[in-house]
């Protein structure tokens, strides 16, 4: 049988090496999660503030069945044009059916992350629950997920239009810690306050990588979600906002669009009634993850 899983040569010497690597996911850089060049600019801004701090950066995928991790630039190019969206589930049944182009949401990257022991993974905002669940009970594998796996994933809280309260409860009752990254609060994805206040705080990466460590000693092993709020010069005005993801989600509850498709819809409404400043932030806040994660996964060797 062929291989399943490809890591990629530099990402494997860097993990032979024990030096740093930050896995990222794919949805977020292919049009599914922002519109052209905005997919490619901030990959590029993502990489340059992973390289920056001394992390090698490892882009997740399935390419022709193959699960990657680590894609060199040309498979790169395939997956920001990549249109079928893979939670964790999916990624074995991609991989036997020998997928061409797969992209990878959060759930998927931190199965594969933790397949190939890379400890850290920056993204944007992760999935979580929806509002209406009650009807539709439409909750993201990204939860289940960071529960599983002994991953840290760095991010600016859940994706915009999520009830974020609810995802709250939701990564307590699943046991995923939560560390907020010089903030106690939970922050809402494009506005960096108004979500739930948090029980722990974390003022540099050494804390969060103590925390790993010490999860593993004491058998706690699932994930760790640090939160980082969106730079203050990047975020969008939170009335503003609410006003336009309101009227983005009306438009595409009209239209019936349902399950992995809501989010990319939301995000093509959204953009265009903020006029693209929606992706702007979307692009600033992926990049400070990025930053942060590169602290992390350079100081966590150092914990050992
Ligand atoms: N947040 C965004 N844009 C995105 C996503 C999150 O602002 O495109 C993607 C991530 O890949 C995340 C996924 O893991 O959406 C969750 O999708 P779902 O709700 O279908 O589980
Ligand atoms: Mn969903």
């Amino acid at each position: 049988m062929p291989k399943a899983l490809h890591i990629g040569s530099e990402v494997a010497d860097a993990l032979a090496a024990g030096e740093a690597v930050v896995a990222l996911e794919s949805t977020i850089f292919s049009t599914l999660g922002l519109p052209e060049p905005a997919n490619r600019e901030c990959f590029q801004r993502v990489i340059a503030a992973l390289r920056h701090g001394g992390a090698v950066p490892a882009l997740c995928g399935v390419l022709d069945g193959v699960a990657v991790l680590g894609a060199d630039s040309a498979q790169a190019e395939r997956l920001f044009g990549g249109s079928t969206k893979l939670a964790a589930r999916d990624l074995s049944a991609a991989v036997a059916a020998g997928l061409a182009v797969g992209v990878t949401t959060v759930s998927a990257t931190a199965t594969l992350a933790a397949a190939a022991g890379v400890e850290v993974f920056a993204t944007g905002g992760i999935g979580g629950v929806h509002r209406g669940v009650e009807h539709s009970g439409d909750v993201s594998a990204d939860l289940e997920a960071l529960a599983r796996h002994p991953v840290i994933v760095v991010s600016a809280g859940v994706k915009a239009f999520l009830d974020v309260a609810l995802t709250f409860e939701r990564l307590e009752t699943l046991g995923v810690t939560v560390l907020g990254w010089r903030t106690d609060r939970f922050p809402a994805f494009y506005v960096r306050d108004g979500g739930p206040v948090l029980s722990h705080t974390v003022n540099d990466a050494h804390q969060v990588a103590e925390t790993l460590r010490a999860a593993s000693v004491l058998g706690h092993r699932s994930g760790i979600l640090v939160v980082n709020p969106i730079p203050s010069d990047a975020e969008l005005n939170a009335d503003e906002l609410s006003e336009a993801l309101v009227s983005a989600e009306t438009a595409v509850r009209r239209d019936g669009v349902s399950g992995g498709d809501i989010t990319p819809a939301v995000l093509a409404r959204l953009s265009e009634q903020t006029s693209g400043a929606n992706v702007a932030a979307n692009i600033a806040l992926a990049e400070s993850n990025a930053a942060v994660a590169a602290e992390i996964a350079v100081a966590l060797p150092e914990q050992m």
